[in-house]
Order: C-alpha cells, then sequence, then structure tokens
C-alpha cells in the first residue's frame, strides 16, 4: 500500500450489507459505443466495481433484468434516447452527467446520461465514487455541471526533468523516452484527473524553455496528448516570449512586428499538426526576468493578443499570467500587477484569460484575495493556486489546502456590491463570461506516490473537485479524499477529517499568524526566516514584509502608507484600512501595530503573536498524537510514513516558533509570557541553520 492508486483505490468495501445491496442496484451494464473514451469508462466501471463490491458485473445489450446500469449518450445509445431525458439533457451542457433512477419497461434501474463521452467518463467516475465512499444510491438523483469551463493543472516541470518548487520527486515526463516510450503512469495520472474533473495540463515550467517548440519536442508533447485524450485532458504548452528570436532566428519578439506575428501564426500551425486539440499557451512574461513584450515598449495586451490570434482559429486560449513585478512599484510589491493590468481591462482579445494567483504577494500560507479580482469585469479572469506547497512546509508538512483555496473563492470583492465573491468571478457569473478558468500549480512528480506526502494527494483531489464545483466544503471533500483513500471506517474518518480541517489554520499559526507573510527562508522559502535582508531586491527580504522595529511590526498598506488597500472596492477598502474593522488574520498584512495594541483575545499584540506561534506548534503534537491512536485502522505503510513527516512537523512547528518568536522579541524587547516553555537556544543558534538540500529547483 504504497500510495500509487490515490483515491483510485477500488478496494472491497467492508461492509458485506452494503456490497449486497450495490450488487443489486448494479447487475449488468448496458454501455452503448466505441470512442476511445468510452472505452475509458468501460474499463474503469469493471475495475471499479471488481474492486469494489469483488464480482464482474457484465455487459450487455438490453436492460433484461432489474439493477441494470444504463450508461451513454443520446447519440450512441436508442435506450438513453428512449428515456425521455431530453430536458434534463438539455441544461448540462458539454461536460455534464446526470445519474438517476430509471424504469425500463418494469424494472427499476439507473441511468448515467451525458451528451458527450466524456460526460459519460465523468458520471461514471462519479457513480463509482458514491458507491466507493458508501453513499445511498437507492434514490440517487444527481445532475452535475461543472461551474468553470477550463479546470488545468499547472506543471512548472523543465525539460531537464527538475520540477521547479515540486517536493515529490522528478518530473513525470520522461522526454527522454518519449515519445516511443510511453510510461503507464500517464494514463493513471489522466484516470486521476479525469475522476475529478481536471480537463488541462500545462506540462512545462512558467519559465519557459523554447525548445518544446522543436519538432523533436512536439513530437513528445504528442504522444502525452494521445495518452490523455480518452479522458478528456487537453494539452497546453508555456510559450517562451523571446522564441521568435531564439529559435526563429528573427531579430525581434516584438509582437506587433509582421514577421514575429507571421512565426507565430506558423509555429502554431506546425502545433496542430502534432496535436490538432491543442489547448493553448500559458505566458509568463515580463516577470523575474522572463522575456515579453515591454521588452519593446508593448503592453501585456499586444503581446496576450499576439498569441491569441495565432491560436484563436483553432479554438486555443492564451491564459496570460498577471504575477509580474519588478522595480516599478518601489513601495509596495503587492500593488504592481493591479496598477499593469487593470487599465488594460477591455483591451483583450476574446479567447485571453489574464489568469491571477490568490493572492498580491505570492502564494503564502495566509493572503487577502487579490484585488484584481472584480476589478476588470471586461476580460475573464482565471484563478492560479498553488497545490504545490513551496511557502507551507513542502511535501513533509500536512496541510490541506481546501481551506485556503475555499477561503480566496469565497472573499467577497463587492465588485457589484455585496455578494460578488471571487468565485463568481470566475466562474464567470458575476460579469456574464462564457470563457472561464482555474488553474493549480501542480504537486506532482514520479514519486511512488506522486505527491510525496500521503496527505498532499488531498490537495490536487480538492483542487479538482472545487475547480468543477466550488460550492463544495472543505468537509465534504475531505471526507470524500478520506473514504477513497484510506477507510469508511468512522473511527478514523472523524478525528482524521478534523485534523485535515484545523491544518492550514494550525500551519498558519506556526509560520505566519496574524498576517504576517513571506519571512520564509531566502530563495527555497523553506523553515523561518524573518531576519532575511541582504538579498539583491528589497522585496526578496523578510524585512521588507514584516517591518518590525521597536515600535511595532507590520506592513502599513492602508491609506497613510503604500495605499494598497484602495485597490479594493470600497467597503473592502474601508474594511482593511482600519485595526478596528480589519479581520485579526489579515492585521499586519495590511497595519503597522504597535507591540502593545490590544488584540481580540484581550492580550496585546506582542502576548497575541506568542501564543499563537506556540498554539501552533502544540496543535501538531495534537495532530501526532491522534494519528498515533489510529495505527489499528489502516496499512502499516501509510501509517508509518505519516507519523514519521509527523514528527519532522512537530519538530519543524517548534523551529519556526522559536526562531519567530525570539527574532520579533529582539524588536518588541518583551517577555515571552510567561507560562510557555522558552525556546531552548538563543536566537543566533536558528539564523545559522543554513539548508543545504533544496528539491525542486
Ligand atoms: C514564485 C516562485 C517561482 C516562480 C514564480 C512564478 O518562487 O519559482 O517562478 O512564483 O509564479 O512563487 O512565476
Amino acid at each position: 500500500e504504497d500510495g500509487y492508486r490515490l483515491w483510485l483505490r477500488y478496494d472491497k468495501l467492508a461492509d458485506p450489507a452494503k456490497v449486497a445491496a450495490y450488487r443489486n442496484a448494479v447487475s449488468q451494464i448496458v454501455l452503448d459505443g466505441q470512442s476511445e473514451t468510452i472505452q475509458a469508462a468501460r474499463e474503469e466501471l469493471t475495475l471499479g466495481l471488481k474492486g469494489l463490491l469483488g464480482t464482474d458485473v457484465s455487459f450487455v445489450n438490453q436492460a433484461t433484468k432489474e439493477g441494470t446500469l444504463i450508461v451513454g449518450t443520446p447519440s450512441t445509445s436508442k435506450l438513453i434516447t428512449s428515456l425521455n431525458l431530453k430536458n434534463q439533457l438539455a441544461t448540462i451542457g458539454n461536460e455534464g452527467f446526470i445519474i438517476q433512477r430509471t424504469k425500463v419497461g418494469t424494472t427499476q434501474n439507473i441511468v448515467i446520461a451525458a451528451n458527450t463521452d466524456v460526460g459519460v467518463l465523468y458520471g461514471v467516475f462519479h457513480f463509482l465514487r458514491l458507491i466507493q465512499t458508501q453513499q445511498d444510491i437507492s434514490a440517487v438523483n444527481s445532475v452535475n455541471t461543472p461551474k468553470i469551463n477550463h479546470r488545468i493543472l499547472n506543471h512548472w516541470d523543465n525539460l531537464n526533468r527538475t520540477v521547479e518548487r515540486g517536493y515529490a520527486g522528478a518530473s513525470l515526463w520522461d522526454w527522454h523516452k518519449l515519445p516511443d516510450y510511453t510510461s503507464p503512469r500517464y494514463k493513471d495520472y489522466a484516470r486521476a484527473n479525469a475522476s475529478v474533473g481536471i480537463n488541462g495540463t500545462v506540462l512545462t515550467n512558467v519559465n519557459a524553455n523554447a525548445l518544446i517548440l522543436t519538432p523533436q519536442y512536439l513530437e513528445k508533447v504528442a504522444a502525452l496528448a494521445n495518452v490523455f485524450r480518452p479522458y478528456g485532458i487537453r494539452v497546453y504548452l508555456t510559450a517562451r516570449f523571446s522564441a521568435p528570436v531564439e529559435m526563429g532566428g528573427l531579430k525581434t519578439a516584438d509582437p506587433l512586428d509582421p514577421q514575429v506575428i507571421a512565426w507565430w501564426k506558423q509555429k502554431t500551425e506546425e502545433i496542430y499538426t502534432y496535436v490538432p486539440d491543442f489547448g493553448g499557451f500559458l505566458v509568463k512574461a515580463n516577470s523575474e526576468g522572463q522575456p515579453g513584450p515591454q521588452n519593446y515598449g508593448r503592453t501585456h495586451a499586444d503581446g496576450a493578443n499576439m498569441l491569441a490570434d495565432a491560436v484563436g482559429p483553432k479554438g486555443g486560449i492564451v491564459m496570460w499570467r498577471a504575477f509580474v513585478y519588478d522595480n516599478k512599484v518601489p513601495d509596495d510589491r503587492a500593488k504592481q500587477a493591479y496598477t499593469e493590468f487593470k487599465p488594460l481591462d477591455g483591451t483583450f482579445r476574446k479567447n485571453v484569460l489574464v489568469q491571477v494567483k490568490n493572492g498580491a504577494v505570492d502564494f503564502q500560507p495566509r493572503e487577502p484575495f487579490h484585488p484584481l479580482f472584480g476589478a476588470m469585469p471586461k476580460t475573464p479572469m482565471m484563478m492560479e493556486f498553488q497545490i504545490t506547497q513551496e511557502y507551507l512546509g513542502f511535501a513533509t508538512h500536512m496541510v490541506f489546502l481546501a481551506s485556503l483555496f475555499k477561503e480566496t473563492l469565497y472573499a467577497d470583492t463587492y465588485a457589484k456590491g455585496k455578494g460578488s465573491e471571487v468565485a463568481k468571478v470566475i466562474d464567470g457569473s458575476l460579469d456574464k463570461h462564457e470563457l472561464t478558468g482555474i488553474a493549480g500549480v501542480a504537486n506532482i512528480g514520479d514519486e511512488r506516490n506522486w505527491c510525496g506526502h500521503p496527505f498532499g494527494q488531498a490537495n490536487w483531489y480538492a483542487f479538482g473537485r472545487l475547480a468543477w464545483d466550488h460550492t463544495l466544503s472543505e468537509s465534504q471533500i475531505a471526507d470524500e479524499w478520506l473514504r477513497m483513500t484510506f477507510s469508511n471506517d468512522n473511527r478514523f474518518l472523524k478525528p482524521v477529517k478534523e485534523m485535515m480541517l484545523a491544518s492550514r489554520e494550525t500551519l498558519v499559526n506556526y509560520m505566519t499568524p496574524l498576517g504576517l507573510h513571506h519571512i520564509m527562508g531566502y530563495n527555497h522559502h523553506y523553515g523561518p526566516g524573518p531576519w532575511v535582508n541582504q538579498a539583491s531586491r528589497p522585496d526578496w527580504n523578510s524585512v521588507y514584509y514584516h517591518k518590525a522595529d521597536s515600535i511595532g511590526v507590520g506592513f502599513d498598506r492602508t491609506t497613510k502608507g503604500s495605499d494598497a488597500v484602495s485597490q479594493y472596492f470600497p467597503p473592502v477598502r474601508d474594511m482593511f484600512n482600519s485595526t478596528q474593522t480589519c479581520p485579526e488574520k489579515f492585521l499586519l498584512w495590511f497595519h503597522h501595530v504597535p507591540w502593545d495594541y490590544k488584540t481580540q483575545s484581550g492580550r496585546i499584540l506582542w502576548d497575541e503573536l506568542c501564543y499563537r506561534y506556540y498554539s501552533g506548534a502544540k496543535s501538531v503534537q495534537q495532530m501526532q498524537q491522534t494519528w498515533n491512536t489510529l495505527q489499528p485502522m489502516i496499512d502499516a505503510e501509510r501509517f508509518v510514513h505519516v507519523k514519521d513527516l509527523l514528527k519532522v512537523q512537530e519538530k519543524e512547528a517548534r523551529w519556526w516558533r522559536d526562531a519567530c518568536v525570539l527574532y520579533f522579541q529582539s524588536f518588541s524587547k518583551r517577555p515571552i509570557p510567561s507560562d510557555l516553555e522558552k525556546p531552548p537556544y538563543p536566537l543566533e543558534h536558528y539564523v545559522k541553520i543554513k539548508h543545504l538540500f533544496v528539491p525542486g529547483i
């Protein structure tokens, strides 16, 4: 039990009564259609039902007996056509599905119907999930459609198989052996994605290499696309903006230059000869040294539109990232994306999405939502979450990210008054956009269990489920994932679910409580580094972000400070602008607060900071204790793996706590509250700790 099967484990259900009921409900299957996608659905049903129910359910041509599972689309199945689902099918679009009880003659059956083969496949995965999580299907009635169209993983994978910010081994893409050898993992990767509705994958790092656009590599890309296609997954690539110069021999990559335009058009046509359903490009431009249109005095829109015109005729899209920063906004890096992009609203082509990180700095354990959400109503805005835990303890710390995703998605932008949540910007409902998207920076590598930490798989799962339906609760997602990945046993589920749901707050407490941010170790971002002050750019230093001094701590982004608050709509701006109304979780994000400021608990800020750090570390001890009681309920291999990782997490939570408390104490000059144990070493000890092994760079 090494975690390879992810949540698609399909082991026989433990409860014999339930098994008997499911066997009756699914005594045989009618599945019409011949496409590769329908084959995939057939394979999955065979594998899943055999595993879960311990029996071979046969595929037949007609619903001859009670308990037939009828699966398909009206275009391939006469039986489905006869079931009178027309009105319902008209509401579910290209990817949705219906799962319902239905009668054929006098027999009671279940139907999984969709308009397309991929809808059928999604329905099959959902149906298997209902059984695997032991739901009552006797009155099943599910009409299910995704709320967001483009649900995409971003792999920051380099062609040499290193993974930028990857902590689970080397890249899955074995470029060296492709296209002739296609590892069986590619199909399992596709199955896992399809099971949660992920329908796109960007294969290459945003810090792009133009080599991927050469025929030799496009052949390899095509081989991957061929494996993914039956599972409804389209392939996308990152475009290096300077490719026309680097590979095309042109003198410029100016997006308005006719030769450059022609080069990209021709290159794009070439890509489509390899991958006829190529999804399009993801672009990081004019950020962290990447080339872009601004090198030629052009705007982001000029660059994006040029590529959009190239892929547009083939149905492709461009995802243009808004993660930009340089020295232009010296007082506050958090303001730059908004400053550069907002004026461009309305100038992008119809097939461009602007892809925005969840917060304005960089994938911190907690950030307020990015002010660009809601601020560009004429432009489809795409969410970028980071599933890989660059700033959240790599693949070593257990943190369930659904809480972070939900917190951002359900923040209210007030763009059109109350009820203008980020989720409504992303799913297009607020500003009536048809083109919608969400991206997650993948935490997947070639480690046997895919994600490094066994619980890292839950974040891949949660991203996919929320991309499909952002209304799902963290609790439901955790519950599903735990049942599928570990056990349906309530004695296991309850405590572990609680632990998962609290884990993000726990991590915030021992790393960056009360709105602190970007105080991790320099460059690799592992471990505490609030003292970092020697980096070449001011905004690569921790001291830039926390601004601790003898008076207090925190970044003044109020109207009296950097005025970043004014990038939010007035009710949000005003809420953040005052310490009285600013949620305490964002206090030090927006305010420089005196050490003796009275917090909500009644404690002064300094004491509160200490208590938060100590309570975070203590919670990890409680996680350990809980986990240690669960040994009898799950397999030894994963039990021990998680147990050992929790040991590391516990040690490191104390490391964070002690280092940060001592460091901030050097400014506050106040004692650590007497009921808290004292750190074992002086501050210098922590400052001297260096990390040599930094995976994933
Ligand atoms: C930062 C990472 C860096 C990425 C960059 C990005 O540290 O490795 O290249 O984001 O998103 O979080 O482009």
